[in-house]
């Protein structure tokens, strides 16, 4: 396993002009695992006391590890702003507005896992800024649909702190070796398996859920064989999911009728490395990567995974 996250270079049109990006990622997830592992020594377990722009409380790791995610994005040189799902505006960094990137990001998803040390992870994606270099990018610049996006991936903070991302020629996987302070491929060309795996999704929502799901998913579960598993943290979910096949869904219920999850920060990054990995990402309504995105913090139904699984649910 001596291949490191350097070989991103190598992947594809966008490899080489995506290596700051990635790296600086692969920074900033050094020192949010580090940060997790030391939390609740350092005091820093609990609410921050202020809310993000959902409405959610903030935990203090959660505001932690945007303010690291946004330093190591500042420090690539070449990211001039960076959408968060902890802030409600576009964050410019100043130094760097006339950058060609964009980051998009949930820095900590899963947050409620933290009070049990369950896995959490970071969220990202790139884009390519649509204003001029000599204007200073807006908010405009980030509502892009996700075939537009040019790399994506996740950080997955579990057992092993583990890197998984895309710049649009497949889907790798880099686990951090704690010896030698790199991330080092571990999980090559990830295709989804297209049969067998498990269903995820918040089940005691169902009887809330449109559009008949409840039944509908009943009825793809025994076609596709599917067993169950539902950690809460879209990482770790998506994570199994892809490894193992199956499917992944937060469908529209009577709280939440345009869905739960963000476009911006879950859906896309997620339905580009499902797609990139051979398999769907859907609304229910059209593929996740073909949604023109209205707002930052729009929201979607999503259904991510093995083909079939996602074709009976969403057909
Ligand atoms: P938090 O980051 O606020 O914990 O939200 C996590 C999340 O967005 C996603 O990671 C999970 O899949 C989903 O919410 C879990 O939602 P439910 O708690 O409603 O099942």
């Amino acid at each position: 396993m001596s291949d490191t996250l350097n070989r991103i270079s190598e992947e594809g049109a966008n490899g080489s002009s995506m290596m700051p990006v990635i790296q600086g990622v692969g920074r900033a997830a050094i020192e949010i695992a580090a940060l997790l592992r030391g939390a609740v020594f350092r005091g820093a377990l609990g609410l921050a006391g202020g809310e993000n722009v959902q409405g959610e409380q903030q935990q203090k790791l959660d505001v932690l590890s945007d303010e690291i995610f946004l330093d190591q994005m500042r420090s690539t040189g070449h990211v001039c702003a960076v959408g968060s799902e902890e802030q409600e505006e576009l964050l410019v960094i100043d130094e760097y507005a006339s950058a060609p990137y964009l980051v998009l990001v949930d820095p900590l998803d899963g947050s409620s896992n933290l009070d049990v040390d369950g896995p959490v992870g970071t969220i990202f994606s790139v884009v390519k800024r649509k204003s001029a270099s000599d204007q200073r990018p807006d908010v405009n610049d980030t509502l892009q649909a996700g075939r537009d996006v040019i790399a994506a991936g996740y950080v997955l903070y579990g057992p092993a702190t583990m890197l998984v991302c895309s710049v649009g020629s497949g889907v790798n996987g880099y686990t951090y070796n704690t010896n030698n302070a790199r991330f080092e491929i571990s999980h090559p060309d990830i295709k989804i398996p297209q049969s067998g795996g498990y269903y995820s999704v918040n089940e005691a929502n169902s009887a809330q859920w449109l559009h008949g799901m409840a039944d509908t998913l009943i009825s793809v579960r025994h076609t596709e064989k599917l067993g169950m598993r539902y950690v809460g943290a879209m990482v770790a979910d998506i994570h199994r999911t892809l490894l193992k096949g199956g499917v992944f869904l937060y469908p529209a219920d009577a709280k939440n009728t345009t869905g739960k999850l963000r476009l911006l920060y879950e859906a896309i990054p997620m339905g580009f490395l499902m797609e990139q990995a051979g398999g769907k990402a859907h609304t229910g309504e059209q593929p996740v990567l073909d949604v023109q995105p209205e707002a930052l913090h729009q929201r979607v139904p999503v259904y991510l995974g093995s083909c079939a699984a996602v074709d009976g649910l969403t057909a």
